[in-house]
């Protein structure tokens, strides 16, 4: 058997973490031959269902689980650990402003960015899946100075997820026939789902469906997709959400088929004029660890103004927070 790697998952008595954990602990990730250890971090409060979630991770017996360590103390949810999967944030409560919610998730991520600095192995995948992931992300790598900026990346796995399975049901095809759809800009309604690039068994997706549908109805379902879930389900995206936060560590951690992409949010490194820095979802290719921007993308006026309008969007949150930076 390999040596054991360490995960860590934050919020983990949450809905979220109820799919999470057991795809985790079943090998999903990492593969039926590496063992894994878990460190799960919530607040005091959440311990005791904490503690349940546990008993029925222990009952499933998984062959590859080491270990599994609770705690509410960050230094030790993250002491040497290889994939964090940032997923507990603060919920919007009733009459709570955005402004708020920044706030309160910031003191978070400035505690959890300190801590993975501190303690974190030096080439730690961060995955900020907590809300507003991308200025969470942000705030956490103002706070890891020791660890590199591209350790740390925010989820737009799941906005990618639903653009392909909306695209392969518009086009009558399988979700596996859809490739290079992104996901632009930040984690929010605001996000610009594009098809330009995007195929479906070598075509141009946009040469098989009307502009029209492009525009109003695929761009807006895609964007309101969660708030759809959560009028339909009565509880925001849990098991969808979890999918695609192992997929998006999978990615990273085994590269991007051939000809193909995914969106992640990272640091921007200046491409398509979006401020260096800034966390922004991007197109990326994964090649041995690495993420890199997919560049040179043509963007037409109509995807530019969506590509600006994420960028003021996600310089407003970064201004509502920056006396924390
Ligand atoms: P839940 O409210 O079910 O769970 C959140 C958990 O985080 C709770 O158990 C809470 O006790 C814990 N928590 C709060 N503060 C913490 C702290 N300082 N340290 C550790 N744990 C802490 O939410 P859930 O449905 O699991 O969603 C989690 C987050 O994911 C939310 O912010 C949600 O908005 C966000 N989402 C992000 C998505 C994305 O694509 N980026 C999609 C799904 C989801 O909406």
């Amino acid at each position: 058997m390999k040596t054991p790697v360490d995960i860590a998952v934050t919020g983990a008595a949450g809905q979220i973490s109820y799919s999470l954990l057991f795809h985790l602990a079943s090998g999903e990730l990492l593969g039926l031959d590496q063992p894994i250890v878990l460190r799960l971090l919530e607040i005091p409060p959440a311990m005791k269902q904490l503690q349940g979630v546990v008993m029925e991770l222990n009952d499933c017996a998984f062959p590859l689980i080491n270990k599994i360590i609770i705690t509410d103390d960050p230094k030790v949810a993250f002491d040497n650990v290889d994939y964090a999967f940032l997923v507990g944030a603060k919920p919007r409560g009733p009459g709570m402003l955005r402004s708020d919610l920044l706030l309160d998730n910031a003191q978070i991520f400035i505690t959890q960015g300190r801590a993975l600095n501190e303690v974190a192995s030096r080439k730690v995948k961060v995955l900020v899946t907590g809300n507003p992931a991308n200025t969470n992300a942000l705030i956490a790598i103002n706070n890891a100075p020791d660890l590199a900026p591209e350790c740390f990346t925010a989820m737009t796995m799941l906005d990618h997820k639903r653009a392909i399975s909306q695209v392969a049901e518009k086009c009558g095809v399988l979700s596996r026939d859809v490739k290079n759809v992104a996901i632009w800009g930040n984690h929010s309604c605001t996000q610009y789902p594009d098809l330009h690039h995007a195929k479906v068994k070598g075509m141009d997706v946009l040469s098989l469906v009307e502009h029209s549908w492009f525009v109003d109805e695929f761009i807006p379902t895609v964007q309101y997709r969660g708030t759809e879930i959560i009028k339909v389900r009565g509880q925001s995206s849990a098991a969808s959400a979890a999918h695609a936060a192992i997929e998006h560590m999978r990615v990273w951690a085994f590269g991007t088929d051939p000809g193909d992409w995914v969106s992640m949010a990272v640091a921007s490194d200046g491409s398509y004029g979006v401020e260096e820095g800034l966390v922004y979802s991007f197109p990326v290719t994964v090649v041995d660890g690495q993420i890199g921007i997919v560049k040179g993308l043509d963007l037409n006026e109509f995807g530019l103004a969506r590509l600006r309008q994420n960028e003021v969007e996600l310089k407003e949150e970064r201004q509502a927070i920056k006396h924390l930076l």
